[in-house]
């Protein structure tokens, strides 16, 4: 890795790196995750939840006890009782306020971008629990709907990255279950679309990866110093496995989850969000709808903002295995022109429909 550290291009994606290494947060709730697996294995009776095309029931229907419960939903559950199956691989964050964006009392690290911190709404959604895995992606691209077009190699507004084509995970042996990277904003946008998802916005991202009580990262607010005293492994970023490979990377000194490049997708879950997302911190960068504005913070409204209505860069959200400590932060954002990088993934939401009681 250190040659390619050295190169042009990746001294310019390190610097930015660093340089932009503030962005912002998000939240669900509180317990969660086994809502995943309790949303699968919930019954549905009538009801119709595919992955490929998101079928939801015309009416609230539960069955699952577990999911009646509450207990194994979460915040997913309201009142004890969701109103939907839970789309399989998804997580579902309910509406309400969070705190979104800069919390300096536990973050000092806080970027002008991710000022003010203040608290917004949002109406329920879901997301996706996994970043999108290339084996996902590959089922669009044979169904002839996604595109293939440079995967193989990241490219930094428009000049191919050859130096670092081997950390980009498509068509790669037994990277199936990684997540898709040197991947577009474009591309990935048309694969969610492809399932009759969407990108999630800013905020939605956020949400889902930060609950309600404005943690720092997507497990809560334990450092990796401390995450290194005790061995606990909670996310993949530039660590000790990344220093073996290139002894001058930047990383979380004596934090070590094991892998150099990416991780199988949900590899950590010590490391889940409050509302059972796998790797919101770490893995890959993952981009979000909406288009980038340093002030959008301090202008944006207060209840589902979408981002600017226009823009030259989109947004990506999470830190990435390269990243060190401070670009892991969950509130901080990353403004990200036309590129496919070896850092940037995406995983995809949707939009309850309608219930009407
Ligand atoms: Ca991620």
């Amino acid at each position: 890795m250190r040659s390619h550290v050295r190169d042009s291009a990746t001294t310019k994606l390190f610097a930015l790196f660093a340089i932009v290494a503030m962005f912002s947060v998000v939240s669900c709730s509180k317990k969660s995750d086994s809502s995943q697996s309790s949303g699968q294995k919930g019954k549905t009776s009538s009801a119709s939840i595919e992955t490929k095309n998101l079928k939801v029931a015309q009416k609230p229907m539960v069955t699952d006890k577990k999911m009646q419960s509450g207990q194994e939903v979460g915040d997913h559950a309201i009142s004890g009782v969701p109103l939907f199956p839970i789309p399989k691989g998804m997580s579902v964050v309910h509406k309400g306020k969070f705190w979104m964006g800069c919390k300096p009392e536990i973050d000092g690290k806080c970027e002008e971008s991710d000022k003010p911190g203040r608290e917004v709404y949002l109406d329920m959604f879901f997301i996706d629990r996994t970043e999108v895995t290339v084996a996902q992606y590959k089922s669009c691209v044979d169904s002839g709907s996604c595109s293939a077009k440079g995967l193989d190699v990241p490219s930094w507004d428009g000049k191919e990255q050859k130096d670092w084509a081997w950390a980009c995970n498509w068509a790669k042996p037994g990277r199936e279950q990684h997540p898709m990277n040197c991947i577009s904003w474009s591309q990935a946008n048309t694969y969610c679309k492809w399932l009759d998802k969407r990108l999630p916005t800013e905020a939605e991202w956020e949400k889902a990866a930060r609950g309600t009580d404005a943690r720092k990262y997507a497990w809560g607010n334990t450092e990796y110093a401390d995450l290194a005293k005790s061995g606990k492994k909670v996310a993949n970023i530039a660590d000790e496995a990344a220093h073996r490979r290139d002894p001058k990377w930047t990383v979380a000194k004596g934090y070590d989850d094991g892998f150099a490049a990416t991780s199988p997708v949900a590899s950590f879950p010590d490391g889940r969000s409050p509302c059972g997302a796998f790797d919101m911190t770490g893995n890959v960068l993952e981009w979000v709808a909406d288009w980038y504005d340093a002030d959008y913070y301090k202008k944006g409204p207060a209840s589902n903002p979408k981002g600017p209505e226009k823009g030259d860069m989109h947004v990506a959200r999470g830190g990435a295995w390269y990243g060190e400590p401070s670009t892991t932060r969950i509130s901080l954002r990353w403004p990200n022109p036309i590129r496919r990088l070896v850092a940037v993934g995406f995983r995809c939401a949707a939009t309850p429909p309608k219930v009407t009681q």
